[in-house]
C-alpha cells in the first residue's frame, strides 16, 4: 500500500485554506493509502510562539483533524516533537542541501520580509520538512500549492543522498488538488488565506462562529462588473468564492460557474456562506465532542509508538551510510 503523509503547523488557528488544501485530501485518500498525518510543532517555532498557546493549538489541531474526518483507524496521527528522529535526520539533510537551493525557497523570502528578527530556523525549515517526509518513505505528500516547492526540495535532497550513499530514501511527490490548491484571503484575494496573517477579516477559521463566517463572506472583496464567472486575473474575489464553493461541493469550477451564472454577487455570497457554514458547523460539533476526550491521548500515544519505530530504523540506516559512530 502506498503511503501519504502530511502536516499542518500549529502556528495559528487552522483555516478554510488548511482544510481544503491540506486535510481534505488526506480524508479523501485515507481508504486507499497508508496515511500519516502529524502536527509539525517544531516548525511552528520558526516564528515566535507563546508556549501556552502552542501547547493548546497542538491538541486543537489533532481534534480538528479528527473532526474534519481523519479516521484514527486508518491514519497514524502523531506530534513531530515527540519523535526525536526528525531533528536528527534534518541535520544530516542540512549537510546535503546547498545554500543556493535553500535560498531559492519563496516562503522563506516572503516570511523573512515580514519579520524583523529572522532566525536560522526559518531558513532551514524546508529541510526539517524534508526529514518529516523522508523518514517514513512517503510516496505522496498532500499539500496546497504553496508547499510544492518544499516537497520538490525534499525530492532533490533525497535523490542527491541516494546517489552519494546508496538507495535509502523513497522519492516523494507532492499531491495537489486541481481545484482549491490555493484559497485566497477574502479581503485581499490576490494573497493566500493564511492563518498567520494579521488581518482576520479575510480569513475563515475552522472554529469561527456562524455569525462571523457569514459576515466575513458577505463582506468579501469582489469587483464592479456584476457578472459571476471565473477569471483569476481580472476577478480574483469572485474566482475565489467559486473555488471555495467548488472545493467544498467537490465539483468542477465550470459546474460552479454554470450554477451561479444568473446570480448577483449578494446571492452568490449568501450561497457560498451557506455551504461554508454547513461544513464548518458540522466540524465544530464533532470538535466539541472530542477536544476534552482521552481518545486524543490514546491516538497520539499509538502514533508516537508506531512512528518512533519506523523513524529509528530509517535514521540508523542513514547514520550507517554516512559513517557515524558505531551504527
Ligand atoms: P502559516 O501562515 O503559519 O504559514 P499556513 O496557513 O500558510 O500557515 P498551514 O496551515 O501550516 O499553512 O498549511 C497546512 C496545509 O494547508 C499545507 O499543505 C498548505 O499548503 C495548506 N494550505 C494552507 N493555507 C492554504 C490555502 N489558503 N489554500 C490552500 N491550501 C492551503
Ligand atoms: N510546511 C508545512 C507543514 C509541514 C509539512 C511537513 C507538510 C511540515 N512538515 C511534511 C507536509 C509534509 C506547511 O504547511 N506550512
Amino acid at each position: 500500500m502506498k503511503r501519504i503523509l502530511t502536516g499542518l503547523q500549529p502556528s495559528g488557528e487552522l483555516t478554510l485554506g488548511s482544510l481544503i488544501g491540506g486535510i481534505s485530501q488526506t480524508v479523501k485518500l485515507q481508504d486507499e493509502y497508508d496515511s500519516f498525518i502529524f502536527v509539525p510543532d517544531m516548525h511552528a517555532i520558526t516564528v515566535r510562539q507563546d508556549p501556552i498557546l502552542l501547547k493548546e493549538r497542538i491538541r486543537k489541531n489533532v481534534a480538528l483533524y479528527l473532526a474534519c474526518g481523519v479516521d484514527p483507524k486508518k491514519n497514524t496521527i502523531y506530534i513531530q516533537s515527540e519523535n526525536l528522529y526528525h531533528a536528527n535526520l534534518s541535520w544530516v539533510l542540512e549537510c546535503n542541501t546547498y545554500m543556493g537551493e535553500a535560498s531559492r525557497m519563496t516562503q522563506f523570502k516572503e516570511k523573512s520580509k515580514k519579520q524583523d528578527n529572522v532566525t536560522v530556523g526559518l531558513f532551514t525549515y524546508p529541510i526539517l520538512m524534508a526529514a518529516d517526509i523522508l523518514l517514513y518513505d512517503a510516496d505522496y505528500v498532500p499539500v496546497g500549492i504553496d508547499q510544492k516547492q518544499h516537497v520538490e526540495l525534499a525530492r532533490d535532497v533525497a535523490i542527491r543522498f541516494n546517489k552519494l550513499y546508496g538507495e535509502v530514501f523513497k522519492i516523494p511527490e507532492p499531491l495537489i488538488r486541481n481545484v482549491g490548491f490555493k484559497i485566497m484571503d477574502l479581503q485581499n484575494p490576490t494573497n493566500k488565506m493564511s492563518k498567520s496573517s494579521e488581518n482576520h477579516k479575510g480569513i475563515i477559521f475552522l472554529l469561527d462562529d456562524e455569525k462571523n463566517i457569514r459576515k466575513k463572506i458577505m463582506s468579501a472583496v469582489t469587483d464592479s462588473e456584476g457578472k459571476v464567472y471565473y477569471d483569476v486575473q481580472n476577478k480574483p474575489g469572485i474566482s475565489n468564492l467559486l473555488t471555495i464553493y467548488a472545493s467544498l461541493k467537490n465539483i468542477s469550477i465550470a459546474k460552479a460557474e454554470e450554477h451561479f451564472k444568473d446570480y448577483n454577487y449578494g446571492n452568490l455570497k449568501k450561497e457560498v456562506a451557506d455551504v461554508v457554514t454547513e461544513v464548518l458547523l458540522d466540524i465544530q460539533e464533532k470538535y466539541n465532542k472530542i477536544i476534552d476526550s482521552e481518545e486524543i491521548d490514546e491516538i497520539l500515544n499509538r502514533g508516537s509508538e508506531v512512528t518512533s519505530k519506523i523513524a529509528k530504523e530509517k535514521l540508523e540506516e542513514v547514520f550507517k551510510k554516512v559513517g557515524f559512530g558505531r551504527y
